[in-house]
């Protein structure tokens, strides 16, 4: 491109130089996402204006030759010349480094702050880049770019000063630029990376028109919400099984700091609080969170005395029993913001604490005070129940597997049948289902290194069963006591009592349950002892087939089909459960090593497995009850653990 500068005219911007020089410092990486903050940076501005009220669209262009461009309908960057500075309000913005405070801080109420470090930036790590300004019926264009002097590569250089090219009618901003591939090497824009950043600004933005558009693959996306943050909490609690709808709202301005919040809960475990400082994540929260998080505790904890929801039995909440399962959007503007921490990801302004803790405390204390959602508040008020319930079923939990010698003083001691041998390393601990089976496995093992734990099936049996109702039951406990390892972050492999934990449990749907719940425990509270290969699944035969003389477990109905080929005369017995089998034929199919079958578990995806176990054992019936007819062939029983993508160590 033709450039109409001549070398001896050429402004040398130290600032941009600098920034050329050490990159990192500025935008943290020179890789794909150092070259996406280019972008950032541009965008924010454009969004700065319109969330001001001026305009209400961004449209962002992905181009061919591997440009980006960004246009709004605001009202254009100032082109008039700065005061001491002499040159264009463009220039100003584009070759003074943190400019845009010189601007923002005065003409907008609420600006990015530090956060953008400047379209400047932008143009320091440019090839070039061009803007267009349309303003008061003008149309004006500025050019920079990169340029070597004197075998010195110059940053941002103005090589076509702002001037005026003509009449318009439209108002608004464009800019394009080119990264400079000598910074950002073999990097290009990535249509998902923009696109999810636009979709998190459009939702924080309520009614701003945001359009991604891809010319390199044509793809494009229009992004528009007039729920705002509302919307963004609908979606992400779209496919989690929202306690109500819609999500609670509030919004309010208070010395000149707006907070708004929207609220939900969905049936799990976790918090997930997302929240924003002019429309900048802090994902390490910081004082407007705590603001919320304590007015949301006092609202709950009044809302629960004035409707008598607490009765004598009940536990004293705690903030974080308010906040199992919620999930919140929470989203405040001020000025002169403050970052904290490492990653400079979390807010540090002290006075925000108290303007969030105090219109979410109105906010939130006016929507329970409202007879209509009074059962929303009755639905949160249980749900904080049942985790308080869970909270101190965890303390029990532990401190039962913290007391010394705890499994030889506990009155559940009867339940465990040990073994003699002290040496873990060969110890075997079966879980047995069912106190009948349990009685057989009892004098069916081998007493020296075989304990066996059975497992009353009915208490764990209900289709619903979260897992405090888990703990709390006594052969968990007893479980937890017997592995001596103690549970949750306390857990210390290294002290376990048993090298192979084996869940033994009959071939049907309640078994395939009771195995489900123990292997979700296992794998939230102990999970090491999964990914360290102790945890198998005993596999009982399903047939014995008895011909002539000759009886023949069958461990699968290939096997079964397999050994009856051609047999005569023979009579096969169905195995149902553990129960029907005797002591001898016990040990023989199912306990002793030379012959037995089972298969370990191991993790090797723990994230996927926790997916799948979440969904099976999570709240969600739907899907659990698909799952469970997905795979209801229970003479597989290894079905089961094929889903969780292991494959078994088969001890035959
Ligand atoms: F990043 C950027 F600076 F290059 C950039 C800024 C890029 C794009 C695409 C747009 C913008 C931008 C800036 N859009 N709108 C504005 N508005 C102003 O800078 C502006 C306009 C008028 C007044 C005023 O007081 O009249 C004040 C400002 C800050």
């Amino acid at each position: 491109m033709a450039s109409s500068y001549d070398s001896k005219d050429l402004i040398v911007l130290e600032g941009l130089d600098a920034v050329r020089m050490r990159p990192g410092m500025y935008i943290g990486t020179t890789g794909v996402k150092g070259m996406h903050h280019l972008l950032w940076e541009i965008i924010d501005n454009s969004i700065d204006e319109v969330a001001n009220g001026y305009g209400n669209k961004v449209e962002v262009t992905l181009h061919k030759d591997g440009t980006a461009s960004v246009m709004d309908n605001g009202r254009g960057i100032p082109v008039s010349p700065h005061p001491k500075l002499k040159i264009s309000g463009v220039e100003v913005v584009f070759t003074q480094l943190h400019a845009g405070g010189k601007f923002g801080d005065s003409n907008y109420k609420y600006s990015g702050g530090l956060h953008g470090v400047g379209a400047s930036v932008t143009n320091a790590l440019s090839r070039w880049l061009e803007v267009t300004v349309y303003k008061d019926g003008k149309k004006y264009f500025a050019r920079f770019e990169s340029v070597e002097k004197n075998g010195k590569i110059h940053s941002g250089v103005p090589v076509e000063h702002l001037k005026e090219v003509g009449n318009t009618n439209l108002k608004g901003t464009y800019v394009r630029f080119l990264p400079d591939d000598r910074v950002f090497k073999d990097c290009r824009f990535d249509y998902e990376t923009v696109l999810e950043r636009l979709k998190e600004t459009a939702f924080l933005n309520k009614g701003v028109h945001i359009e991604l558009i891809d010319e390199r693959t044509n793809k494009r996306e229009n992004l528009c919400f007039e729920g705002g943050i509302r919307d963004y909490v609908a979606t992400l609690t779209a496919d989690r099984k929202p306690l109500f709808y819609p999500p609670i709202f509030i919004e309010n301005e208070i010395e000149d700091t707006y907070v708004s919040l929207a609220m939900q809960y969905v049936d799990n475990y976790t918090d997930s609080i997302f929240s924003y400082v002019n429309n900048i994540p802090t994902p390490d929260g910081g004082t407007h969170e705590v603001g919320f998080k304590s007015a949301l505790t006092k609202v709950l904890n009044d809302f629960a005395k004035k409707n008598n929801l607490l009765k004598d039995k009940d536990l004293a909440f705690i903030g974080d029993d308010f906040r199992e399962g919620l999930v919140a959007v929470l989203s405040i503007r001020m000025k002169n913001v403050q970052f904290e921490g490492q990653t400079k990801t979390k807010l540090g302004n002290v006075e925000a604490k108290a303007r969030v803790e105090s219109v979410c405390t109105q906010g939130l204390t006016e929507f329970f005070a409202s007879k209509k959602n009074e059962n929303i508040g009755n639905i949160i008020i249980e749900k904080a129940k049942v985790a308080s319930r869970a909270r101190a079923a965890v303390k029990r939990a532990k401190e039962l597997s913290h007391a010394k010698n705890s499994i030889e003083n506990s009155v559940l001691v009867g339940k465990l049948a040990n073994c003699t041998s002290k040496d873990a390393s060969i110890n075997e601990l079966y879980i047995v289902e069912g106190n009948s089976a349990g009685g057989t496995a009892k004098q069916a093992r081998d007493r020296y290194y075989q304990a066996i734990l059975p497992l009353r099936g009915k208490p764990l049996n209900s289709e619903k069963k979260r897992i405090d109702q888990v703990l709390a039951n006594e052969e968990i406990r007893t479980l937890i006591g017997a592995i001596g390892a103690g549970i949750g972050e306390d857990f210390k492999p290294e002290n376990i009592k048993y090298n192979k934990i084996i869940i033994l449990s009959d071939a049907d749907q309640d078994g395939m349950h009771i195995r489900s719940i123990l292997l979700t425990f296992f794998f939230r509270y102990m999970r090491p002892l999964i990914t360290n290969g102790n945890i198998y699944i005993g596999m009982p035969p399903l047939y014995k087939v008895t011909s002539k003389d000759k009886e023949v477990y069958c461990y699968t109905d290939d096997e079964l089909a397999e050994h009856t080929k051609g047999l005569k005369n023979y009579e096969v017995q169905r195995y149902k459960g553990l129960g029907e089998m005797d002591a001898e034929q016990l040990w023989t199919t199912t306990l002793d090593p030379k012959n037995r079958n089972m298969i370990r578990v191991t993790l090797e995806d723990s994230l996927k497995a926790d997916m799948i176990i979440t969904t099976w054992m999570g709240d969600d019936v739907t899907s659990r009850k698909e799952y469970i007819n997905r795979n209801a062939n229970f003479n597989k029983i290894d079905n089961f653990a094929n889903k969780l993508e292991e494959v078994g160590s088969e001890e035959r």
